[in-house]
Protein backbone atom coordinates (compact mmCIF):
# COMPACT_ATOMS: atom_id res chain seq x y z
CA UNK A 1 0.00 0.00 0.00
CA UNK A 2 1.48 3.29 -0.48
CA UNK A 3 2.00 5.40 2.45
CA UNK A 4 -1.02 7.16 3.70
CA UNK A 5 -1.98 10.02 6.57
CA UNK A 6 -5.33 9.60 7.77
CA UNK A 7 -6.78 12.41 9.10
CA UNK A 8 -9.73 14.27 9.49
CA UNK A 9 -10.49 17.38 8.25
CA UNK A 10 -9.90 20.31 10.12
CA UNK A 11 -7.72 18.72 12.60
CA UNK A 12 -5.58 20.81 13.73
CA UNK A 13 -2.47 18.17 14.24
CA UNK A 14 -3.39 16.38 10.87
CA UNK A 15 -3.15 19.60 9.48
CA UNK A 16 0.53 19.94 10.75
CA UNK A 17 1.30 16.94 9.12
CA UNK A 18 -0.58 18.14 5.93
CA UNK A 19 2.06 21.43 6.00
CA UNK A 20 4.99 19.21 7.00
CA UNK A 21 4.28 17.70 3.25
CA UNK A 22 3.50 21.29 1.59
CA UNK A 23 7.36 22.76 3.32
CA UNK A 24 9.04 19.82 2.37
CA UNK A 25 7.17 19.37 -1.18
CA UNK A 26 6.26 15.53 -0.54
CA UNK A 27 3.06 14.59 -2.03
CA UNK A 28 1.34 11.35 0.17
CA UNK A 29 -2.34 9.66 -0.31
CA UNK A 30 -4.38 11.40 2.49
CA UNK A 31 -7.01 9.48 3.66
CA UNK A 32 -9.77 11.66 5.50
CA UNK A 33 -11.57 9.55 8.11
CA UNK A 34 -15.47 11.19 8.84
CA UNK A 35 -15.75 13.05 12.78
CA UNK A 36 -19.54 13.00 12.10
CA UNK A 37 -19.72 9.07 11.51
CA UNK A 38 -16.87 8.40 13.96
CA UNK A 39 -14.73 6.90 11.64
CA UNK A 40 -11.31 7.83 13.74
CA UNK A 41 -13.28 4.76 16.27
CA UNK A 42 -13.91 2.37 13.87
CA UNK A 43 -12.07 -1.24 14.21
CA UNK A 44 -10.49 -0.71 10.67
CA UNK A 45 -8.69 3.09 12.11
CA UNK A 46 -8.18 1.35 16.02
CA UNK A 47 -6.04 -1.36 14.49
CA UNK A 48 -3.93 1.34 13.10
CA UNK A 49 -4.14 4.06 15.85
CA UNK A 50 -5.21 1.96 19.30
CA UNK A 51 -6.04 5.21 20.61
CA UNK A 52 -8.32 6.53 17.74
CA UNK A 53 -6.80 9.90 16.95
CA UNK A 54 -5.36 11.30 14.65
CA UNK A 55 -3.10 11.71 12.37
CA UNK A 56 -1.24 8.83 11.48
CA UNK A 57 1.27 7.18 9.06
CA UNK A 58 0.83 3.84 7.19
CA UNK A 59 4.10 3.33 5.10
CA UNK A 60 4.48 -0.12 4.31
CA UNK A 61 5.20 -1.64 8.06
CA UNK A 62 5.78 1.59 9.82
CA UNK A 63 2.92 3.24 11.45
CA UNK A 64 3.42 6.39 13.22
CA UNK A 65 0.52 7.89 15.64
CA UNK A 66 1.45 11.49 16.67
CA UNK A 67 1.79 14.21 14.60
CA UNK A 68 5.49 15.50 15.83
CA UNK A 69 6.52 12.20 15.20
CA UNK A 70 5.35 12.05 11.55
CA UNK A 71 6.95 15.34 10.97
CA UNK A 72 9.93 13.96 12.88
CA UNK A 73 10.17 10.64 10.28
CA UNK A 74 9.42 12.59 7.30
CA UNK A 75 13.15 14.66 8.08
CA UNK A 76 14.94 11.27 8.04
CA UNK A 77 12.97 9.62 5.58
CA UNK A 78 13.31 12.80 2.72
CA UNK A 79 16.32 15.23 4.27
CA UNK A 80 15.62 17.55 1.66
CA UNK A 81 13.77 20.82 3.08
CA UNK A 82 14.43 20.10 6.68
CA UNK A 83 11.74 20.46 9.16
CA UNK A 84 13.63 20.50 12.33
CA UNK A 85 17.03 22.58 10.64
CA UNK A 86 20.55 22.15 9.47
CA UNK A 87 22.52 22.80 12.75
CA UNK A 88 21.84 21.90 16.52
CA UNK A 89 21.02 25.46 17.17
CA UNK A 90 18.41 25.66 14.62
CA UNK A 91 17.21 22.16 15.90
CA UNK A 92 16.90 23.39 19.37
CA UNK A 93 14.92 27.05 18.08
CA UNK A 94 12.58 24.93 15.95
CA UNK A 95 11.61 22.43 18.81
CA UNK A 96 10.96 25.35 21.32
CA UNK A 97 9.41 27.42 19.14
CA UNK A 98 6.90 23.74 18.42
CA UNK A 99 6.86 23.23 21.72
CA UNK A 100 5.21 26.63 22.95
CA UNK A 101 2.94 25.97 20.03
CA UNK A 102 2.01 22.36 20.94
CA UNK A 103 1.48 22.88 24.62
CA UNK A 104 0.62 26.85 25.42
CA UNK A 105 -1.25 27.57 22.55
CA UNK A 106 -2.75 24.55 21.73
CA UNK A 107 -4.04 24.26 25.63
CA UNK A 108 -5.66 28.24 24.91
CA UNK A 109 -7.36 26.81 21.91
CA UNK A 110 -8.95 23.78 23.31
CA UNK A 111 -10.50 26.04 25.89
CA UNK A 112 -11.27 28.27 24.03
CA UNK A 113 -13.10 27.01 20.65
CA UNK A 114 -14.07 22.97 21.83
CA UNK A 115 -16.91 24.29 23.70
CA UNK A 116 -17.78 26.79 20.95
CA UNK A 117 -17.09 24.80 17.75
CA UNK A 118 -18.48 21.23 19.66
CA UNK A 119 -20.69 21.91 22.37
CA UNK A 120 -22.83 25.05 21.32
CA UNK A 121 -21.55 27.85 23.68
CA UNK A 122 -22.75 31.05 22.44
CA UNK A 123 -22.05 33.05 25.63
CA UNK A 124 -19.42 34.97 27.29
CA UNK A 125 -18.22 32.82 30.43
CA UNK A 126 -15.26 33.17 32.85
CA UNK A 127 -13.61 30.09 31.37
CA UNK A 128 -13.89 31.01 27.69
CA UNK A 129 -12.61 34.63 29.09
CA UNK A 130 -10.16 33.25 30.13
CA UNK A 131 -9.08 30.63 27.34
CA UNK A 132 -9.02 33.81 25.15
CA UNK A 133 -6.75 35.30 27.49
CA UNK A 134 -4.25 32.55 27.30
CA UNK A 135 -5.00 32.53 23.23
CA UNK A 136 -4.06 36.13 23.12
CA UNK A 137 -0.90 35.84 24.96
CA UNK A 138 0.36 32.93 23.16
CA UNK A 139 -0.34 35.15 19.87
CA UNK A 140 1.83 38.20 20.92
CA UNK A 141 4.68 35.56 21.73
CA UNK A 142 3.89 34.15 17.71
CA UNK A 143 4.22 38.00 17.03
CA UNK A 144 7.49 38.96 18.71
CA UNK A 145 8.90 35.52 17.11
CA UNK A 146 8.42 36.91 13.92
CA UNK A 147 10.51 40.23 14.57
CA UNK A 148 13.37 39.72 12.26
CA UNK A 149 12.54 36.75 10.85
CA UNK A 150 10.28 35.35 8.19
CA UNK A 151 9.04 32.29 9.84
CA UNK A 152 8.52 31.07 13.48
CA UNK A 153 12.05 29.96 14.03
CA UNK A 154 14.33 31.47 11.23
CA UNK A 155 14.50 32.24 7.10
CA UNK A 156 12.93 28.92 6.13
CA UNK A 157 9.79 27.34 7.19
CA UNK A 158 10.27 24.49 9.31
CA UNK A 159 7.79 22.42 11.76
CA UNK A 160 7.83 25.44 14.13
CA UNK A 161 5.41 26.66 10.96
CA UNK A 162 3.56 23.42 10.48
CA UNK A 163 2.59 23.42 13.89
CA UNK A 164 1.36 27.37 14.67
CA UNK A 165 -0.28 27.76 11.02
CA UNK A 166 -3.23 26.16 11.49
CA UNK A 167 -3.73 27.14 14.93
CA UNK A 168 -3.82 30.63 13.42
CA UNK A 169 -5.80 29.89 10.92
CA UNK A 170 -8.67 27.93 12.82
CA UNK A 171 -8.76 31.16 15.00
CA UNK A 172 -9.75 32.58 11.97
CA UNK A 173 -12.49 30.74 10.62
CA UNK A 174 -13.84 30.68 14.67
CA UNK A 175 -14.00 34.51 13.96
CA UNK A 176 -15.30 33.96 10.96
CA UNK A 177 -18.21 31.21 11.78
CA UNK A 178 -18.67 32.56 15.51
CA UNK A 179 -18.10 36.70 14.38
CA UNK A 180 -20.42 37.89 17.61
CA UNK A 181 -18.91 35.60 20.40
CA UNK A 182 -15.03 36.20 19.18
CA UNK A 183 -15.14 39.60 18.40
CA UNK A 184 -16.99 39.91 21.98
CA UNK A 185 -13.62 37.83 23.56
CA UNK A 186 -11.27 40.57 21.34
CA UNK A 187 -10.24 38.87 18.25
CA UNK A 188 -11.62 41.24 15.73
CA UNK A 189 -8.99 43.08 13.64
CA UNK A 190 -6.31 40.21 14.29
CA UNK A 191 -4.33 41.29 11.31
CA UNK A 192 -3.99 45.16 13.11
CA UNK A 193 -3.00 43.83 16.47
CA UNK A 194 -0.01 41.40 14.84
CA UNK A 195 0.65 42.58 11.52
CA UNK A 196 4.01 40.15 11.07
CA UNK A 197 2.24 37.55 11.93
CA UNK A 198 -0.45 38.21 9.57
CA UNK A 199 2.47 38.65 6.49
CA UNK A 200 3.66 35.36 7.91
CA UNK A 201 0.43 33.85 7.41
CA UNK A 202 0.01 35.39 3.87
CA UNK A 203 3.96 34.17 3.08
CA UNK A 204 3.06 30.04 4.65
CA UNK A 205 0.07 30.03 2.09
CA UNK A 206 2.07 31.23 -0.78
CA UNK A 207 3.94 28.35 -0.20
CA UNK A 208 3.40 26.22 -3.37
CA UNK A 209 0.97 23.38 -2.51
CA UNK A 210 -0.41 25.18 0.12
CA UNK A 211 -3.77 24.67 -0.91
CA UNK A 212 -4.26 20.86 -0.61
CA UNK A 213 -3.31 20.89 3.00
CA UNK A 214 -6.64 23.48 3.52
CA UNK A 215 -9.50 21.33 5.44
CA UNK A 216 -11.95 20.01 2.55
CA UNK A 217 -15.18 20.99 4.36
CA UNK A 218 -14.44 24.56 4.47
CA UNK A 219 -15.32 26.12 0.99
CA UNK A 220 -12.30 27.49 0.69
N1 LIG B 1 -0.41 13.44 20.27
C1 LIG B 1 -1.31 13.33 19.22
C2 LIG B 1 -2.68 13.89 19.63
C3 LIG B 1 -3.68 13.67 18.51
C4 LIG B 1 -5.06 14.22 18.84
O1 LIG B 1 -5.42 14.51 19.99
N2 LIG B 1 -5.85 14.40 17.76
C5 LIG B 1 -7.19 14.88 17.88
C6 LIG B 1 -7.56 15.73 16.64
S1 LIG B 1 -6.62 17.25 16.56
C7 LIG B 1 -8.15 13.70 17.85
O2 LIG B 1 -7.92 12.75 17.14
N3 LIG B 1 -9.23 13.78 18.62
C8 LIG B 1 -10.25 12.79 18.57
C9 LIG B 1 -10.35 12.01 19.86
O3 LIG B 1 -9.49 12.19 20.76
O4 LIG B 1 -11.29 11.26 19.97
C10 LIG B 1 -0.74 14.06 17.99
O5 LIG B 1 -0.24 15.18 18.11
O6 LIG B 1 -0.78 13.49 16.93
Amino acid sequence: MEPTIYTISGSPRGWRVLLGMVIKGLDMKVKYLSLSDGEHKSDMYLEINPRGRVPSLVAGDVVITDSLAILAWFDRQFPERPLFGTNPEEHARIWSATRDTTDKLRDGMNGLLLPIFFKGADTLTPELREAADTVMYELQWLENRLDGQRYMAGDNPSAADAVSYPEVRILARALETHSELMTELGFADLDQKFPMGHAWARRIEALEGFEKSLPVHWDN
